[in-house]
């Protein structure tokens, strides 16, 4: 097909081509398009010429009289007629095979939160990067726990919103390996511009090995496992690391100083200070921020939440040549509101 062949692979026009859909969509919007330059060059041409052609010579020139032509009338009736149907049916089938999912496809679930996005697989292995194999259909089951979003990778030309309390479906089948990016294509708050992830293609035996080590190692240390899970959980699209203010307090320095809470108390952050705050964020509420942190977090293993406690305590000055032992002491001061 002529249009496909125009429809080069990182054009100007559209993103790199890598699923099964987009020659699909690429072909059927090359013919549009194309067939549109035909028409528009068409007409323009025709009106320029007849402007000439038909133009008045004199002053007295009165214009002829113009038979009607049948062949005229019914071609232009039939031809575009036509034409939009072309379009229907092309457009219709390419709807349908986006619609629905072969029933082998590997399924992955999404959360979308702002402002990142979560995946988990069957296995139970959490990351913030999308991994798929290659050339194997995969469908992602979608859910968000707070707003609307919309779940969009242009190099697969698949789009779909996200919707707290349903679920929502979209499937690929992706045909090159590689790194291509996933947005969120829904206005969705202050962070929305930065809600992206990476989705990783790999061979099928790449996907097995990344799925196994992806799991949460039992050998790991905790604050690397901390990191770890910091990063999945989309911890840092609220708070930073070097003492910036984003929309949550910066944890640099979190641990071992004074928090004052918007109730007026106030508490010297220990370990399991960190703990109720990831479990229960909306118990004490930092002064100078809202209750926006998500209460999703409850539902996380003891073994994530003693991760990010470690890794959160690491960020901090004050937890220099502390041993385990010094948790297990009462806060400094102010520990009335545990
Ligand atoms: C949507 C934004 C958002 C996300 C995502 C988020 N937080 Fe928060 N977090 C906040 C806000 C806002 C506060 C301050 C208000 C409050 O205390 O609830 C806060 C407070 C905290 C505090 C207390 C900080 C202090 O200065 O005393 C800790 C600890 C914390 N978050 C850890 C986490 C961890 C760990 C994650 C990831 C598992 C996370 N947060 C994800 C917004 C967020
Ligand atoms: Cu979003």
């Amino acid at each position: 097909m002529v249009s496909a062949l125009l429809a080069q692979s990182n054009s100007v026009w559209l993103p790199t081509d890598a699923s099964t859909l987009a020659p699909e969509y690429d072909s059927l919007f090359y013919f549009v398009l194309w067939t549109s330059v035909v028409i528009f060059v068409g007409v323009v041409a025709a009106m320029v010429w007849f402007a000439y052609k038909y133009r008045r010579q004199s002053p007295d020139e009165r214009p002829e009289l113009v038979e009607e032509s049948k062949l005229m009338e019914i071609s232009w009736v039939v031809i575009p007629t036509i034409l939009v149907l072309i379009v229907f049916t092309w457009g219709f089938r390419a709807f349908i095979k986006f619609g629905v999912a072969p029933p082998d496809a590997y399924q992955i679930d999404v959360r979308a939160q702002q402002w990142s996005w979560l995946f988990t697989y069957p296995d139970g292995t959490q990351s913030s990067e999308l991994h798929v194999p290659v050339d194997r259909p995969v469908r992602l089951k979608m859910n968000s726990t707070d707003v609307l979003h919309s779940f969009a990778v242009p190099a697969f030309r698949i789009k779909q919103d996200v919707l707290p309390n349903r679920y929502s479906y979209v499937w690929f089948e992706s045909t090159k390996t590689g790194t291509f990016k996933v947005y969120c294509t829904e206005y969705c708050g202050t962070q929305h511009s930065g809600m992206l992830a990476d989705v990783v293609v790999q061979s099928q035996s790449d996907f097995e090995q990344w799925l196994q080590e992806a799991g949460t190692p039992e050998d790991m240390p905790l604050p690397e496992l901390g990191q770890r899970v910091y990063q999945q959980q989309g911890c840092q699209a609220c708070h930073s690391l070097d003492g910036s203010r984003m929309v949550g307090p910066t944890l640099q320095n979190a641990y071992g100083t004074e928090r004052q809470f918007a109730d007026g108390s106030s508490t010297v952050a220990d370990e399991n200070y960190l703990r109720q705050s990831i479990l229960n964020p909306g118990e004490r509420v930092v002064e100078g921020y809202q209750n926006v942190m998500p209460a999703s977090y409850s539902s996380l293993s003891d073994r994530q939440v003693n991760a990010l406690v470690a890794f959160i305590k690491e960020q901090s000055d004050a937890a220099e040549g502390t041993t385990a032992a010094n948790s297990s002491q009462p806060p400094l001061q102010g520990s009335a509101a545990q």
